[in-house]
């Protein structure tokens, strides 16, 4: 089991393999199976009964040894897998900052977006390679794969930033994500 290195860190090198959506040396390894986004989704008799059959990954976080501690930048590469439930593109659980502070998305490979939302506005910035989305402080955040193939972002933030998965849960994220056709389609979030 991999994990975060202690401070003080050494000035170091790390090596981003875009197509294995690695980071080495790495630190953590999160996967989250459909089971894991409980809440998420709108439909939630598909989600129950594709929960209780296949419980597919739909995603997975590698991240970097750098730690979430202050003045550190952790980095992580997200890969959401492509598919859908109830037609809702495969998502991210989607978090706030509890200290608002800005975070970088930057595309690896396949199609994908972030959905944010301040609790008033909701934006939808799309990502590929080679775009960095920037995430200001205080927007919510929740990444959706919105292509056929898998979607991999590289994310850097502050180490003091946090992660409060609640606020989603309870405020919803102004949008919904879906395919229409392999067509993105977005719905306002209703409560
Ligand atoms: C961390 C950053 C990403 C997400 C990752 C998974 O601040 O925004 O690394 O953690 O994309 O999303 P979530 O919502 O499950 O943490
Ligand atoms: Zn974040």
């Amino acid at each position: 089991m991999t994990s975060f290195a202690v401070p003080p860190i050494n000035p170091h090198q790390i090596f981003l393999d875009a197509n294995a959506g690695s980071l080495t040396p790495s630190g953590p390894t999160l996967i989250r199976r459909l089971s894991d986004l409980a809440g998420c989704f709108e439909n939630n008799e598909i989600f129950e009964s594709e929960v209780s059959s296949t419980n597919p990954i739909v995603y997975q976080v590698i991240s970097s040894t750098v730690p979430e501690l202050p003045r550190e930048l952790p980095q992580s590469i997200t890969t959401i897998f492509p598919g859908n439930c109830g037609g809702e593109l495969y998502m991210t659980k989607g978090h706030q900052h509890p200290d608002p502070q800005g975070e970088i998305y930057f595309g690896l490979e396949g199609i994908g977006g972030i959905i944010m939302f301040d609790g008033k506005e909701k934006k939808y910035v799309e990502i590929t390679p080679g775009k960095i989305g920037y995430i200001p402080p205080g927007w919510a955040h929740r990444s959706v794969n919105s292509g056929g193939e898998a979607y991999k972002f590289l994310a850097v933030y502050p180490g003091s930033a946090g992660h409060d998965y609640g606020w989603v849960l309870e405020n919803g994220m102004g949008l919904r994500a879906f395919s229409d056709g392999g067509k993105l389609v977005l719905k306002d979030f209703i409560i």
